[in-house]
C-alpha cells in the first residue's frame, strides 16, 4: 500500500513538525472526489440500470471498490455537502438546510475542513462545481466585488463556481474571489424575496420559456430557463446551462493539468444531474430517456474526462478517485422535462425505497466508488461507509493530523474506503430532514417519527414520515416494505438509545 508516509501517531505530532515530516510531497497520493447531485443508486450501470450505460463509471468500479452499502449523510445538497467538507454531521448545526442563492458562507473561516487538513499536509486543493455552501459574510455576498469568505478562507487554494444550484440565481460562475466575465458597468443584483429589475420571469412570461416549471423554478429567466430567484445585470457573464459540464469539467481537467507534479486534492462537484437538466447537445436525446438520462450520460462523459487527465498525466498509481453523489434521485424536481413519462422501467433508486428528500434508504445510499490503480484491489464492498468518515480518512491515508475540535464525527475508516477491511462502521445516520433522522446498525434501520405527507406532493418522493417509529429489516426487506418496529421493541429501543446517544455527544 503507498502509505510511506504514515506516522501512526500522528495525533500527537505537533502541526510544525508534521508541516516538516511532509516535505517529499511526491509521497502523497493525489486525491480526487466527483461528487454527482442528485444521482441514484440504480443510475448506473454498474448498479444495475440497463436503459443507458455509464462505460467510464462502469470502468472505474471494475478496476476498482464498488460500495453497496456507501452513504451520505443527508438526503439534500447543502447539509450532505456541509458534513462532507467539515466531518461534522449538519444536523448538528441550525441553518444547514438547501440554502438560497444569495445565503452567506456557512463554513466560516475558523472551521476545521477537509481541504484545510489536506492543505497543511502539502496538498493543492481545488473545487470545481456546485457549491450551495453560501458565500460572502452575513447579508450575503458581494456579487460585484470582491466575494470573501468562500473557499479559498477554508482551505481551497483555487474554486471555480456555480454558487449554489443551476436552478438558483445568480446564473454566473464565480472564480476565486470574482464573478467571471462581468462587466461593471452591468452590476449583478439578486434577491429572493421579491422581483427586482424588469427581466422577464417564468410567472409572468411563459412564452419565453425553452423549458417551463413543474413547480416552483417560475422566477426570473436566465437562458431560457425560469430559476428560484430574481436576479439583474451581469449579462456578460451569465452561464450557458448547454455548456455548464464541459466549462467545469474543462476547470477540473485543467487543474489536474496544472498541479499534476504535486500532491493535489481536486473537489470536483458537478452540475449534473440536477435541475433544470440542459445537457451539451453532444448528450441530448441519447439515453431515450429524456435530460433526465441525458444528464447522467453526460456525467458519465465528465468521469471519464477526469480519469482520462490522470491518465495522461501519468497519475494511476498514484491517485485516489472517489466517485459518489450528494443524495438520492428525483424525477420531478421542478421542471418540465419529460423525466416523468420517459422514465419507463428504470429504478432511479434501484431497489432502495424513496429517494432525494426522503428517509427511506434511496435518500442517502448512493453509488460510491473508489478507485487507485496498484492499491486498492478490484471489488465489490458490502462494508457501511458513510462520507461524514471521508475527512478523517483521508486526512489518515495522507498521515495528516486533525486539529483539535475538527472533523467531530468523522471516523479514520482508510482501510474500507480503500479495501483492505470490509469491517466497516457499525452504524450509518441518514438525515431526511434536521429534526428526523434514521440509523442503520447490523441489518436494521429505524427510522425516526415523523409529520408531514407520506408522499411529497410535488416530487412524488415516498418521504418515510410516519407518527411511529419505523423498524426494517434491510436483509429481508431492501425495499423498507414491512415495518416490524411492533414485533421487534428491544431493537427499537436499542437502536434508539443508540441514536439519542449519538445526537447528545
Ligand atoms: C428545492 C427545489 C428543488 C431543488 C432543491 C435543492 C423547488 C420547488 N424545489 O427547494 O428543485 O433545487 O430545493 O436540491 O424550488 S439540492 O440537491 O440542491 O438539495
Ligand atoms: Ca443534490
Amino acid at each position: 500500500m503507498n502509505l510511506r508516509l504514515l506516522t501512526g501517531s500522528a495525533g500527537i505530532i505537533s502541526a510544525a513538525l508534521t508541516q516538516m515530516s511532509f516535505s517529499q510531497p511526491l509521497d502523497l497520493p493525489n486525491i480526487i472526489i466527483i461528487l454527482a447531485d442528485d444521482l441514484g443508486y440504480g443510475d448506473v450501470s454498474c448498479y444495475g440500470a440497463t436503459r443507458l450505460k455509464t462505460p467510464n463509471i462502469d470502468r472505474l468500479a471494475n478496476q476498482g471498490l464498488r460500495f453497496t452499502n456507501g452513504y451520505c449523510t443527508s438526503a439534500t445538497s447543502t447539509p450532505s455537502r456541509y458534513s462532507l467538507l467539515t466531518g461534522q454531521y449538519a444536523w448538528r448545526r441550525e441553518g444547514t438546510s438547501v440554502l438560497p442563492g444569495d445565503a452567506s458562507a456557512l463554513i466560516t473561516p475558523d472551521r476545521i475542513t477537509l481541504p484545510s487538513v489536506l492543505r497543511s499536509a502539502g496538498y493543492t486543493t481545488g473545487v470545481v462545481g456546485k457549491w450551495h455552501l453560501g458565500l460572502g459574510p452575513e447579508g450575503g455576498p458581494d456579487w460585484n466585488g470582491e466575494i470573501r469568505p468562500g473557499p479559498l478562507d477554508i482551505g481551497f487554494d483555487y474554486s471555480f463556481l456555480i454558487p449554489a444550484t443551476g436552478d438558483r440565481v445568480p446564473c454566473v460562475y464565480v472564480e476565486n474571489r470574482s464573478v467571471v466575465g462581468l462587466d461593471p458597468a452591468d452590476p449583478i443584483s439578486v434577491d429572493y424575496s421579491k422581483k427586482i429589475g424588469d427581466w422577464p420571469t417564468g410567472k409572468e412570461n411563459p412564452e419565453l420559456l425553452k423549458m417551463h416549471p413543474s413547480h416552483g423554478h417560475n422566477m426570473t429567466i436566465v437562458n431560457g430557463i425560469s430559476r428560484i430567484g430574481y436576479m439583474t445585470g451581469g449579462r456578460s457573464a451569465l452561464w450557458i446551462d448547454e455548456d455548464m459540464a464541459d466549462v467545469i469539467t474543462s476547470k477540473a481537467v485543467k487543474f489536474i493539468e496544472d498541479n499534476h507534479a504535486k500532491p493535489f486534492f481536486l473537489y470536483f462537484a458537478t452540475h449534473d444531474i440536477h435541475v433544470p437538466r440542459v445537457p451539451h447537445g453532444r448528450f441530448a436525446g441519447k439515453s431515450g430517456m429524456g435530460p433526465r438520462g441525458d444528464a447522467i450520460l453526460e456525467f458519465d462523459w465528465s468521469v471519464g474526462e477526469i480519469v482520462k487527465a490522470v491518465n495522461r498525466m501519468k497519475l494511476q498509481k498514484n491517485t485516489l478517485i472517489i466517485v459518489t453523489s450528494d443524495n438520492g434521485p428525483v424525477v420531478d424536481d421542478g421542471y418540465k422535462d419529460q423525466a416523468v413519462e420517459l422514465i419507463g422501467t428504470h429504478k432511479p433508486a434501484g431497489r432502495l425505497r424513496g429517494g432525494k428528500y426522503s428517509a427511506f434508504e434511496g435518500g442517502t445510499r448512493v453509488v460510491f466508488i473508489s478507485s487507485w490503480k496498484g492499491t486498492i484491489k478490484k471489488g465489490v464492498s458490502d462494508a457501511l461507509f458513510s462520507q461524514i468518515d471521508l475527512m478523517a480518512s483521508l486526512a489518515g491515508i495522507t498521515g495528516a493530523p486533525i486539529p483539535e475540535g475538527g472533523a467531530p464525527d468523522s471516523r479514520n475508516n482508510m482501510g474500507v474506503l480503500t479495501g483492505k477491511t470490509d469491517k466497516g462502521r457499525e452504524w450509518v445516520v441518514e438525515q431526511p430532514s434536521r429534526n428526523r433522522l434514521s440509523i442503520v446498525k447490523d441489518e436494521w434501520k429505524l427510522i425516526e417519527p415523523g409529520q408531514g405527507p407520506k408522499i411529497q406532493v410535488n416530487t412524488n418522493t415516498e418521504t418515510g414520515n410516519d407518527p411511529m417509529y419505523q423498524l426494517y429489516n434491510l436483509k429481508n426487506d431492501p425495499g423498507e416494505k414491512n415495518n416490524v418496529a411492533g414485533n421487534e421493541p428491544s431493537i427499537v429501543k436499542e437502536l434508539t438509545d443508540l441514536l439519542n446517544s449519538i445526537k447528545a455527544k
